[in-house]
């Protein structure tokens, strides 16, 4: 069985653990391989994984050999034929001997952040000799189709939530076990999993005092000051609490594992999401969505969504690009969007056929795995 190491080091919030667990799972179940995950804050990771104990050095959850990689000296360890680091975290020096005394070196990748830039497809698969050690790191990175690695999506994925949004039952069994009463006449169902920001006030403090009414389901995180601020709480929501404000109803939830998170974005008619992992995975349900980029110095963050909004966009009648374009560029530059919402209501209909057929497109030659999975066969040859 091929053995794989994947190390993640948790820079902040939840995308670097949630990608590198998220890829972890998959290589485990639909390729077999022997998985360990090496992670260096296990209370983030047992945030958006329940089933964690964050207190062991190690366990096995979903196939996964997961090790805490600790501070201090690493452990003599054999290293894998595989080894994955994400978003550049300098692997332990114990670890880079360990590679050398492989017979065979170890195919040594770099996992890079996601992003829809045309430079990437120059950049990916390009080989890095280290300056001082017999070993070559790969960079692989995520991109759209037709540029770069491909993203994340497990092999059934689709189907799956195919069964589910054709299933009322499920929903509604759904909604009910975390106490959000059925949708209203005409109610817009919205997901926000968004960072803290004027945008996202002001957009709260109009949605309150817009004629559309909106259910928000909001789970627990960085964005709860603004919601106690357009709700005029003077403590933060906590979840479990639902709040009535205006054309709005809040539930504000608790955070689920990865595949609850995925329920919640099948069965929301927009999704409002952020960072890296939930961004692709809202495509995956299909509905319009809103992504808050992770703000990076001198705007670089900018320049990575106008690249994504011209591939989301490309193609799309004049004014369903101009209504996604606004509501994006105005909330990412901390800009009043009342009017961009507003005129949704005038789009949303053939945003949503967008959204639909979209993920097909973008897997047309294979998710992420599959590609990192063909690439290390290759260097293995
Ligand atoms: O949490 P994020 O903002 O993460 C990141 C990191 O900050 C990273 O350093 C930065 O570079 C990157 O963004 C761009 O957003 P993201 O990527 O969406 O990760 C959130 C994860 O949390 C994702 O895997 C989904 C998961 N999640 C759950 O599992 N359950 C939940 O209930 C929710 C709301 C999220």
């Amino acid at each position: 069985m091929q053995d794989w190491d994947i190390f993640c080091s948790v820079i902040d919030n939840y995308g670097d653990i949630g990608v590198t667990w998220r890829l972890a799972r998959q290589l485990a179940d639909e390729y077999g391989f022997a998985v360990r995950l090496w992670v260096d804050d296990l209370h983030s990771f047992a945030r958006i994984a329940p089933g964690l104990d964050a207190g062991l050095p190690q366990q096995s959850l979903a196939g996964v050999d997961i090790r805490h990689w600790p501070a201090g000296d690493f452990p003599a360890v054999d290293a894998a034929a595989v080894v994955i680091e994400a978003f550049g975290c300098p692997l332990p020096e114990r670890y880079l001997a360990a590679m050398l005394q492989r017979a065979r070196k170890p195919v040594w990748i770099n996992l890079e952040y996601l992003s829809a830039e045309d430079w990437v497809a120059g950049c990916h698969a390009m080989a890095s000799p280290h300056p001082r050690l017999a070993l070559t790191k790969h960079f692989f990175f995520p991109g759209f189709a037709g540029n770069g690695g491909g993203l994340l999506c497990e092999r059934t994925l689709l189907a799956r939530r195919d069964a589910w949004q054709a299933d009322p039952a499920a929903q509604a069994q759904y909604w009910q076990a975390l106490g959000v009463a059925p949708r209203r006449d005409g109610e817009w169902l919205v997901s926000v999993f968004c960072y803290e920001s004027p945008a996202a006030r002001q957009w709260l403090a109009a949605a309150i005092n817009a004629a559309q009414p909106l259910c928000l389901l909001v789970p627990q995180g960085k964005v709860l000051p603004d919601l106690a601020a357009a709700l005029g709480l003077n403590t933060l929501p906590q979840a479990g609490e639902v709040h009535e404000c205006g054309a709005v109803r809040v539930h504000v939830l608790p955070l689920s594992d990865q595949d609850g998170y995925d329920r919640l974005l099948w069965s929301c008619d927009i999704n409002i999401v952020r960072g890296e992992d939930s961004f692709v995975r809202a495509q995956w349900a299909g509905r319009p969505m809103l992504w808050h980029i992770y703000r990076q110095q001198e705007d670089a963050h900018l320049v990575k969504l106008e690249a994504f909004l011209q591939r989301y966009c490309a193609g799309l009648p004049e004014r369903l690009s101009r209504q996604i374009h606004d509501l994006h560029l105005q909330w990412n530059r901390d800009q009043d969007i009342t009017a961009s919402w507003q005129a949704l209501p005038q789009t949303l209909a053939a945003w949503q056929q967008h959204a639909q057929a979209w993920p097909q497109i973008q897997l047309a030659d294979g998710d992420l795995a599959m590609r990192l999975v063909q690439f290390t066969e290759k260097q293995l040859q």
